[in-house]
Order: structure tokens, then sequence, then C-alpha cells
């Protein structure tokens, strides 16, 4: 079992941390060319300002990228929300790392990594963040991934990057945090009727829809939309906030304007302004819509995903709430959170339920004790 984890630098199963640091302490000798690939396949870089190539990820990812197999939705990934993902700042075109079939070209596989500064209890690295492993379902089974996983970490190597932080939905060796998903119906009729939440026992479609239905308007005066100008505030209120978990990004103004700035139908922010024009809070989410399968009336469904939320002056509580209404307003059906940060503070009051869902985050190259939820200060995407 784990025979190609076994062979990397990562926490072992069932070993008692105490100490905090590289794995590998040495510089690693890098290998100057590729890992070989099966025969019949070989590596192409992807160029995603070429609308093609995206255009060849999204189906890849669409197609193949799912990781449970229920048979009711499947994530659609937009060409710009990949843009978003996998073009911050200080992004290389080498960690847009795809495999191709030789003899018609076609996109077969697809690994990415995106540059990004971590803070680890006390230390503060410059590390990479892994996503978008994806092997063509006609592929599986064939250790194509290990040959991914360490090609990509050839090319990470060799621009100085040591270590990285990724997650999952499956148990690897080993989880440094192991956080659920908590969701919030926004239109529980529709979750219903596509059966990706079940009425709970003794309970009419009636009662359901009166238990989650949300005041119409919002509470908190000031709240509004981030924009451009808003950056150094929110770089501020990030930091102060984040400094107390024990996972957490440090973002720089640049990346602060790349992962928060809204950017419709993909990254929303909003923040509290005061009567006095100081912004005292804000709240984020991203977006992912699905495809509904075999279902004759919905096609989609739209989801909003929890990033940052930091308050000074506004409740938690209300603050949510309030997202949750301006979420429903502008349609979308489920509201999703991990339990990290201070999230779990408002997950029951305000009405979501425990998904089935677990997601273990790891560290490559990097040993310390694990984390609780609670203590993460971030959400990997
Ligand atoms: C997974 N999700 O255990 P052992 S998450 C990492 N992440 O290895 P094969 C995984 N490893 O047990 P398949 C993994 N899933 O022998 C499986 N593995 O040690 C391990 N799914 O390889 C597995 N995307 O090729 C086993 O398996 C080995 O054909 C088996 O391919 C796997 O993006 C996969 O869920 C996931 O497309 C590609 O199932 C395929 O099944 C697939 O025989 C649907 O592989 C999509 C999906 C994964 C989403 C993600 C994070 C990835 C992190 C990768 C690790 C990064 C390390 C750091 C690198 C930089 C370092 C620096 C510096
Ligand atoms: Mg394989």
């Amino acid at each position: 079992n784990f025979c190609f984890w076994n062979s990397q630098p990562v926490m072992k199963i069932g070993e008692e941390v105490t100490s905090h640091g590289p794995i590998q302490t040495e510089k690693p000798n890098i290998r100057q060319t590729c890992y070989s690939l099966p025969e019949g396949f070989c590596w192409d870089k992807l160029d995603l300002k070429n609308s093609e190539q995206l255009g060849e990820l999204c189906t890849l990812l669409n197609e193949n990228y799912t990781e449970g197999d229920d048979n009711t939705v499947r994530f659609y990934y937009s060409p710009e929300f990949l843009l978003w993902a996998l073009c911050p700042p200080g992004w290389h075109p080498e960690w847009h790392c795809g495999v191709r079939v030789n003899s018609n070209r076609k996109l077969v596989g697809f690994v990415s990594a995106v540059p990004a500064t971590f803070k680890i209890y006390d230390t503060e690295k410059k590390m990479v963040e892994v996503n978008f492993l994806c092997v063509h379902k006609k592929l599986r089974s064939k250790r194509m991934a290990p040959v991914l996983i360490r090609e990509i970490t050839r090319r990470v190597q060799q621009q100085g990057f040591y270590q990285a932080i990724y997650s999952a939905a499956v148990v690897l060796p080993t989880p440094v945090t192991t956080c659920r998903y908590w969701y919030r119906s926004l239109n529980p009729r529709k979750l219903i009727e596509i059966n990706f939440s079940s009425l709970p026992r003794n309970m009419t479609l009636q009662r359901a829809l009166k238990l989650y239905r949300l005041p119409e308007i919002s509470k908190t005066a000031g709240l509004r939309l981030m924009t451009l100008a808003d950056v150094p505030k929110v770089q501020d209120l990030l930091r102060d906030y984040l400094k107390d978990f024990y996972l957490l990004p440090i973002l720089n103004k640049e990346e602060t304007q790349h992962w928060l700035l809204p950017r419709d139908g993909i990254i929303d922010t909003y923040v509290v302004e005061d009567l006095g024009g100081e912004v005292t809070d804000l709240v984020s989410f991203y977006t992912l819509t699905s495809t509904v399968l075999n279902h004759h009336t919905h096609h989609s469904l739209k989801a909003a995903y929890s990033l940052y939320t930091v308050t000074t002056a506004t409740p938690l509580q209300q603050l949510i709430e309030d997202v949750l209404i301006i979420a429903k307003a502008r349609g979308y059906d489920v509201f999703m959170a991990l339990d990290v940060m201070r999230n779990k503070a408002f997950l029951e009051p305000l009405k979501f339920t425990q998904g089935d869902n677990t997601m273990h985050y790891y560290l490559y190259n990097w040993t310390c004790p694990t984390i609780t939820p609670d203590k993460v200060g971030t959400v990997l995407k």
C-alpha cells in the first residue's frame, strides 16, 4: 500500500510528530530531463492564454475530474475560472503540465502548480499549491499519476521551490488537517429534486421551504462589493485576522487583488464600509457550477464556496446571513463552507448541514504536528 507515496518526503501515517521543518534537508539532485511516460504519450506544457488549449483543459476536467462518482452532478469548470485558479501572480507555463496521446494529440492528463507563500506555525515558506491532477477515465490505474506528480515536482524544484500544499478527498500519507464541508440550502426545493439533499425524515417539503427561508433584505449598512481601491485595506484585514491560525497564506498586494477582487461568476468579495469610510469587515466566496445529470428540468447547480470572512465591527453571524441573502437573490442554489477558521460559530445557527465530503490537506516535504480545522486559516480551491 502507498508504494509511491512511501517513497516521497511526506509524513508517515501514524507517526507522532513534534518537530517542524523540511523532511529532506539536503537540496535534491534534480533530473535535467522529463520523467518517462508510457509508450505512445508525451508531455506538453499548456498555453492557457491560447483559447483552444484552454478549451482542451476545460474538456479534460469537465469530463474526467470528478472525485465522487454518484451520478447526480458533475463539476463544470469554466475557462475564466481556470485562468483565475491557474494564472495568479508568478505563475509559470511549465507548471501547466499536460500529457497528450502522440498519435492524435488528445489531452489525457494534467497537473498544475501555482506559487504561494504559506505560514505553517512559525515558519513562512515560499511553496506551490498543486491542483487539478487528472488522468483520463480510460487510463486510470496504470500508475500515470505518480509520473505526473514526479514530473511536476521536478519542474517546481527546478525553480527553487521545495515544499507544496495540496488537498484531496482521498486519504494519503499524511493529512496535516482533515476538514468537513457543510452546506446551506438556498433553493431547497431544487436541491431535493436533483437529489443533492434529501428531505429529513418527518419533514414535509413545505416545512423544509419554511425552515430555509431567508429575510428579503440584508441587514448590514454599508455592505457593498469590493473594488480595486479596497485592495490595501482588504490585505490588512486579512493579515490581522489570519495571524492567529497555524496554517495561513501570506498575500501581497498583487495576490490579494488576484484572489479577492470580484470577477463575475468566479470570485466575489463584499466589504462593509462604515459611515467614516473605513472598511471594517469582509466576506468572500468563489463560484462553481455543476452540470445536473439525468434531470429533465434542472440542468445546472450554482454553488458558492465560502473563502475568507473577517469581522471587526459586524457580528459574524449577521454578515454571513447577509451573504446568504445576497447569494440567494443572485441565483445561487447552495452555499458551501468548510469547518475551518471561525466558521463553526455560524454553521449550525445558520442552518448549515454537515455534508458527506471530507477534505484532507497535505504538505509535501514539511513535517509538523497536525492542525485542527479551527486553526486552519486557508481554503484550497
Ligand atoms: C490524489 N488525489 O494513492 P500509492 S486532488 C495524490 N492525490 O499511489 P494511478 C493520488 N495521489 O498509493 P489513477 C491521488 N489519487 O501507490 C490517487 N493517488 O502510493 C495515488 N481522478 O496512481 C494513489 N483528482 O495512476 C497511488 O491512479 C497512485 O489512474 C495511483 O490516477 C489518480 O489535484 C488520479 O480526483 C487522481 O483523475 C489522477 O484518479 C485519477 O486513479 C483522477 O494508478 C479524478 O496515485 C480527479 C481527481 C485529484 C484531485 C489534486 C491534488 C493533487 C496533489 C498531488 C501531489 C502533489 C505533491 C507535491 C508536488 C510538488 C512538490 C514540490 C516541491
Ligand atoms: Mg493511471
